[in-house]
């Protein structure tokens, strides 16, 4: 196994980028570290900083935003700002783009994901996705951003649990990275990371929301009755995706149809994760890791986009897996 590469080597190794990118992904990923160590130090101390609670807002999403939720935003924002090689930032926290500079990566971002554990200390993440620029300008930065999903370039999410580490992947292959906090660095843990070969068994979805299921999704859900499978759910994508990655499993959140009677009808009919934000970095990383992405159907990385915070049905995780889900959703429809 090698010895692991600090991450200005793998930006070094990146196939397909120029030397103007090669610098900006590099000072990207500095800035996702940067933020990155300092949520984790600002996440540790939040319940006694009365941090933890919702801020009373709403965010675009319709979703109560966190005092953490908010927080990251701006932790984030700052330094992929300061970084100099952000053009437009695409955030589940603001409704528009944002104009960072004139940098070489538009970079879509979830700057805390799963933040209903912050309550319970429970694990979140932050997730990022630099994509490359369209040359057809549009004249809208949401369309400008939208031109560009086609060519993911980097992604990357920080998992702040027991440890806090950093996961990147430029396409061929993933790295991840530990925060040794007396030095306040990222430091590589050996070797890359792949689903393992024997395909794994861990199923990862909210049974709770199955009955407002489609037909193939509550299909599958059966189909695993009597089959040897261990379920696993933290309802932290980031976390619930990296234990997947590690040990082998597939992780589920399909459409659900509004709850009966519920005001405002909630639900999720086109499923709750948003596609450049959650779906695509994950898919990218996943893919680069030997496993496979799908909306329910088609891979995720060929669901056209058509909004900035578009939702999408989202199933993830080993190869095999993901074959297996498939083949039993097409059954039924
Ligand atoms: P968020 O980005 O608003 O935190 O929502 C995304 C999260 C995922 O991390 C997680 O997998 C999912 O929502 C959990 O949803 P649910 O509580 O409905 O199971
Ligand atoms: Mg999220």
């Amino acid at each position: 196994m090698d010895k692991g590469q600090g991450l200005d080597d793998l930006v070094r190794q990146a196939a397909g980028l120029s030397d103007g990118e090669r610098t900006a992904a590099m000072r990207i990923l500095a800035a996702i570290a940067k933020g990155g160590r300092e949520m984790a130090s600002l996440l540790s101390s939040g319940p006694i900083r009365g941090l933890t609670g919702a801020s009373g807002a709403v965010n675009v999403q319709g979703e109560e935003v966190q005092t953490f939720d908010e927080i990251a935003q701006e932790v984030f924002t700052r330094t992929l700002r300061d970084s100099g090689s952000v053009s437009l930032l695409v955030s589940e926290e603001r409704e528009d783009p944002e104009v960072l500079g004139e940098g070489a990566f538009h970079v879509a971002m979830d700057p805390l994901d799963g933040s209903s554990n912050l309550a319970v200390s429970g694990p979140v993440g932050s997730i990022f996705c630099a994509y490359r620029p369209s040359s057809r300008k549009t004249g809208s930065p949401a369309s400008d951003v939208l031109a560009s999903v086609g060519t993911p370039v980097m992604a990357a999410y920080v998992l702040y649990s027991v440890s806090t580490l950093l996961v990147v992947s430029f396409g061929s292959e993933v790295r991840q990275y530990a925060l040794e906090s007396s030095r306040g660095e990222f430091l590589p843990i050996p070797g890359v990371v792949r689903f393992p070969e024997n395909g794994g068994n861990i199923v990862s979805l909210n049974a709770g929301n199955s009955s407002r299921w489609r037909e193939g999704d509550r299909h599958y859900l059966r189909s695993l009755e009597g089959r040897s499978y261990t379920a696993r759910y933290v309802g932290a994508l980031v976390m619930d995706f990296h234990r997947n990655l590690l040990k082998g499993g597939i992780y589920l959140y399909p459409g659900d149809l509004p709850k009966p009677g519920k005001e405002g009808g909630s639900g999720h009919p086109e499923g709750k994760l948003r596609l450049l934000y959650e779906a695509i970095p994950m898919a990218w990383i996943a893919r680069a890791a030997g496993g496979e992405a799908v909306d329910g159907h088609r891979p995720i990385l060929e669901v056209p986009p058509v909004h900035i915070h578009q939702r999408v049905p989202l199933v993830v995780g080993t190869a095999s897996m993901v074959a297996d889900y498939l083949r039993i959703v097409s059954s039924v429809s």
